[in-house]
């Protein structure tokens, strides 16, 4: 049977990137974007592109009934920082947006469902280095229990519907082809932009500051290879842990150093991002995702640099 892949939330950080891997794998025409708002990006046109807010449950009802996908990735969300300020929105778009499309994937007989989790799920009181997948999660940022409630749905209808959702706690993203937006982790891009236009960086978190983080080619790969791997093979149901590459802000600067020996980074005094910071994770173990679909990764501190420095370069 041929796939028809609806991919929701097509233009963030994820979902552009994901719409292009997808397309370079099944075709242009196989996988529909969809978004509030149109693509940007040169390559993601009007073509094969729907227009959907995921919290209307009858436009998004007709473009399942349109296409009858047979996988979808849902990337609608709003981040851990910009969900601090608008609390009610964040709440509403990741969890009812979540439930329209679990909802409709069972009305629908969709074959395949990711959504993505994060490392925000974790909260001050669980082990910051090496967090194991199972240990006492208590997230105190909106994004974070709104994650963690949705890895619940998950399972949920995994074992209420059969729905075959999987889904990864993604660390912090870094990627040249799209930007973060409003996420803690963000400094670790923007760092990239403002060192090859201005020499220098002021950083919203503090210099030792350790955080998981993965390169964006990492992570697409890791989202495919999940969602390709065989079902009897996927355990969990809620989300998978993905350790990626744990580094500090001053850490990073000292990599970027080795290209670009005028590169300077400042501190901020004060900045409430910092506080999301300090309750997550420092290090992850993904020791799951490595024995039962073989994930490695890739890129090191070192070549994820070298790749970014040398691709927003030109
Ligand atoms: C954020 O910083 O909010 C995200 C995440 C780690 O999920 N990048």
């Amino acid at each position: 049977m041929s796939e028809k892949i609806l991919v929701i939330g097509a233009n963030g950080q994820i979902g552009t990137e994901l719409v292009l891997n997808l397309r370079g794998k099944y075709g242009a025409e196989a996988v529909i974007a969809s978004d509030i708002h149109p693509s940007k990006h040169p390559l993601i046109t009007e073509e094969h592109f729907e227009l959907v807010n995921v919290l209307d449950k009858v436009l998004l009802e007709n473009i399942f009934e349109k296409y009858q996908p047979t996988q979808v990735y849902l990337l609608a969300a709003i981040l851990s920082a910009t969900g601090e300020k608008h609390p009610q929105m964040a709440w509403d778009l990741n969890m009812n947006g979540l439930l329209n499309v679990l909802d409709l994937a069972v009305k629908y007989k969709t074959q395949k469902v990711f959504w993505p989790s994060s490392i925000a799920v974790f909260g001050p009181n669980s082990p910051r280095d090496n967090t194991p997948q199972y240990c006492t999660m208590d997230p105190n940022t909106v994004y974070g229990f709104s994650k963690l409630a949705g890895e619940r749905w998950c399972e949920y209808y995994f074992i209420k519907h059969g729905l075959d959702v999987r889904s990864l706690r993604y660390p912090g993203l870094i990627g040249w082809k799209s930007d973060p937006g409003g996420g803690t982790t963000d400094y670790a891009v923007n760092i990239f932009h403002e060192a090859l236009a201005n020499n220098k960086y002021e950083s919203f978190l503090s210099a030792g500051t350790a955080l998981p983080m993965m390169y964006m080619d990492d992570a697409i790969r890791a989202t495919l290879e999940l969602m390709d791997a065989p079902a009897d093979k996927i355990t969990i149901r809620s989300s998978y842990n993905l350790a990626g590459i744990s580094f500090t802000p001053e850490q990073l600067a000292a990599e970027i150093k080795k290209h670009l020996p005028d590169f300077e980074i400042s501190y901020a005094e004060h900045d409430p991002r910092q506080a999301i910071a300090d309750s997550w994770p420092r290090s992850i173990d993904d020791t799951q995702a490595a024995q039962e679909w073989n994930w490695k990764i890739n890129y090191d501190l070192a070549a994820m640099t070298a790749d970014m420095l040398e691709n927003l370069k030109g």
